[in-house]
């Protein structure tokens, strides 16, 4: 039997059985053998045809962001609008067949903006182009859902799509960490209550992805599809907006509405119309959490009109890499003024993180 073969099986085998306490264990259990078959096929069909999944699109600016929705939604209008790109806009599915970057300036922050070809169901599983795009959404710090306000539940399949390519939109990566050992069996420690699990589906699943011996611990009450998730070690967690386009075609009640009925929250625009887009490119700078550093050049003065922008989270160690290359080398120590630190003028090495509106000063050698 070949890998689909089995998978397929898998598939019915949950499908005849009736979800409740009992078979919790079952189902479980076939999900993540499931996963780890996908999993398998993914490498085999990667291995064949080489390594050519994706496209080549060189990251630039201090951030990217991905455009990702169904075709005709206005994902190309929109990049228009939000950079300097000019991407063909059409009446017809399937005008962007390549990717099209843009550069959104906002803030001293210089966003890429990457327009991809629309997805559709069942992109994941390599319909139209829809292998490649996803791979793209892979490497972005934000991911943009875009979605036509008369077809709002296409968030939905979206999400899905990119989840069954090991992107997870808006989660955190789960609090377990797997140790292997050689020998000694599984042990498991947590530090919550697992109520989604017993320890028996725990150690049944690690022994799906071979894993035999192993210390398991665990702080947060996770699920099987999370262990899977931890236990497949690709996958990456990325932040995510939905930007609801097309308003200028519905009253401001039909809005109101979507907002009170659908699950998830979204910025209303109309790309076409210039609807809002200043609330969305402050909310894309927002979510992208930048933080602004204020060079003081060692003679005193500073630079307040050109801040460094990076990444919250950041410190000295990545403003050095992003003045120059080899800085790292010649760093000495550094001076800051600002929130970050106790007060004005304090030295500090490389590893102190940097907060938004920092005066820095750099010694080097
Ligand atoms: N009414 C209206 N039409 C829009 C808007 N944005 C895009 N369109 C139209 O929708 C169609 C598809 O747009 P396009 O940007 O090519 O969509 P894409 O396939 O997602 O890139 C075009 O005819 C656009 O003029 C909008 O905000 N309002
Ligand atoms: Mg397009």
């Amino acid at each position: 039997m070949g890998l689909p073969e089995k998978i397929k099986k898998l598939e019915d085998d949950i499908h005849k059985t009736q979800i409740n306490k009992k078979t919790e264990h079952h189902i479980g259990l076939l999900r993540a053998k499931i996963a780890k078959l996908k999993a398998d096929m993914e490498e085999q069909q990667s291995r064949k045809s080489g390594s050519r999944v994706g496209f080549d699109v060189k990251k630039s600016g201090d951030a990217t962001v991905v455009l990702i929705g169904l075709p005709s939604v206005g994902k190309s209008t929109l990049l228009n609008r939000l950079t300097n790109a000019k991407s063909k806009v059409a009446a017809y599915q399937f005008t962007t067949l390549d990717v099209v970057p843009g550069v959104m300036d906002y803030e001293g922050a210089r966003i890429q903006v990457l327009d991809l070809p629309g997805i559709i169901k069942g992109a994941s599983s390599g319909k139209g182009l829809g292998k490649r795009v996803l791979a793209v959404a892979r490497s972005a710090d934000l991911i943009l859902f875009i979605v036509d306000v008369f077809q709002p539940e296409a968030r939905g399949l979206l999400e899905r799509e990119l989840r069954s390519t090991g992107i997870r939109a808006d989660e955190s990566p789960p609090n377990v960490v797997i140790e292997k050992v050689e020998s000694g069996g599984i042990s498991i420690a947590s530090q919550v209550k697992l109520t989604k699990m017993t320890e028996g589906l725990i150690k049944d699943i690690l022994r799906v992805y071979d894993v035999n011996g192993a210390r398991v611990l665990i702080r947060q009450d996770v699920d099987d599809q999370q262990l899977v998730d931890v236990l497949s070690g690709n996958r990456v967690y990325v932040p995510s907006l939905t930007v609801m386009n097309k308003i200028d075609l519905v009253n401001a009640g039909f809005t109101t509405e979507l907002t009170r009925k659908l699950p998830y929250r979204f910025v209303p625009v109309s790309a076409e119309s210039d609807l809002n887009i200043n609330a969305l490119k402050a909310e894309i700078y927002r979510r992208l959490d930048f933080v602004r550093i204020y060079m003081r050049r060692r003679t005193g003065e500073t630079d307040f009109e050109e801040p460094m922008v990076v990444r919250g989270g950041a410190t000295i160690g990545d403003v050095c890499d992003k003045v120059h290359r080899g800085m790292k080398d010649e760093f000495r120590y550094a001076q800051v003024w600002g929130k970050s630190v106790k007060f004005g003028g304090q030295r500090v090495g490389m590893t102190h993180r940097l907060m938004d509106k920092d005066v820095l000063t750099i010694i080097t050698r």
